[in-house]
């Protein structure tokens, strides 16, 4: 028997990080283990660009694109692309299914106020997505921007700029100190997959023991 039917709900857990961190990488070898050791899992991703709104993300993100979109308005195009997740998050946690997913509203939060728009902080970014489920654990996988830049050159897509992602990783530190951060753990991502592989395992093992499973998700 799995934990689930012992204890009740599924975990949900979140992996974040900067561009490069490995977060897509972990979330695969993390999927694998959690259900070869007999948990029922499910995997998601934000921004999920298979939906019209995601659609509508994928033309903005894409560096070269012409697609112009004010500040906020992309902001919660991204916040409502996790809306529409989230019946589907509360239903699959519910009925016992542990759900992994590959960057949620902490990325949401950072990316948007990373931008030079004074109108667009940190404690505005989180508003929209107040209300969504609240994971179990959030793995932050952090990369210093040396450690990043050995990874391959930045790709094509409009954050992608050391600029950027030097800002980014300060505001995730910023939030990782916030009482409302209390999900995260933050592991070093510069180390062999293997190894990082085995950090998160042991950072989802503790959450497991001190998260109320026959207890609903918090919001
Ligand atoms: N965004 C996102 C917002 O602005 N608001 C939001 O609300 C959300 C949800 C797209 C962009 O959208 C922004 C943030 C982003 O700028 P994305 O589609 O998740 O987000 O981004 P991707 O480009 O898919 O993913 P990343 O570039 O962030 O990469 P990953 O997933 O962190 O890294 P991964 O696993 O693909 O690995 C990258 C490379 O490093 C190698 C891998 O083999 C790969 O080549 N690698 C390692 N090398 C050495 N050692 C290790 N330990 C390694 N782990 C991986
Ligand atoms: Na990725």
């Amino acid at each position: 028997t799995t934990t689930e039917e012992t204890t009740g709900r599924g975990m949900l857990i979140v992996v974040e990080g900067l561009d490069r961190a490995g977060k897509t990488t972990q979330c695969q070898r993390l999927v694998e283990n959690l259900s070869n050791d007999g948990h029922r899992v499910e995997f998601m991703r934000f921004p999920n660009r298979t939906t019209p709104i995601g659609q509508m993300i994928d033309g903005y993100l894409k560096a070269n694109s012409e697609v112009p979109m004010e500040d906020h308005v992309i902001h919660l195009l991204f916040s409502a692309n996790r809306w529409e997740a989230s019946e589907n998050i509360q239903r699959l946690i519910a009925t016992g299914t542990t759900v992994v997913i590959d960057r949620y509203y902490y990325s949401g939060c950072v990316y948007s106020a990373a931008k030079d728009n004074p109108k667009l902080n940190l404690a505005w970014a989180r508003q929209p997505d107040v209300g969504l489920p609240r994971p179990d654990v959030c793995v932050f996988l952090d990369l210093s921007s040396e450690a990043a830049a050995e990874r391959g050159g930045f790709g094509q897509e409009r954050y992608e700029t050391t600029r950027m992602q030097q800002r980014v990783r300060e505001l995730f530190q910023e939030m990782a100190k916030s009482p409302d951060a209390d999900d995260f753990v933050i592991i070093d991502a510069g180390d062999a997959v293997e190894k990082v592989e085995k950090k998160i395992i042991d950072a989802v093992s503790g959450r497991r023991q001190l998260s109320n499973l026959r207890a609903p998700l918090r919001e």
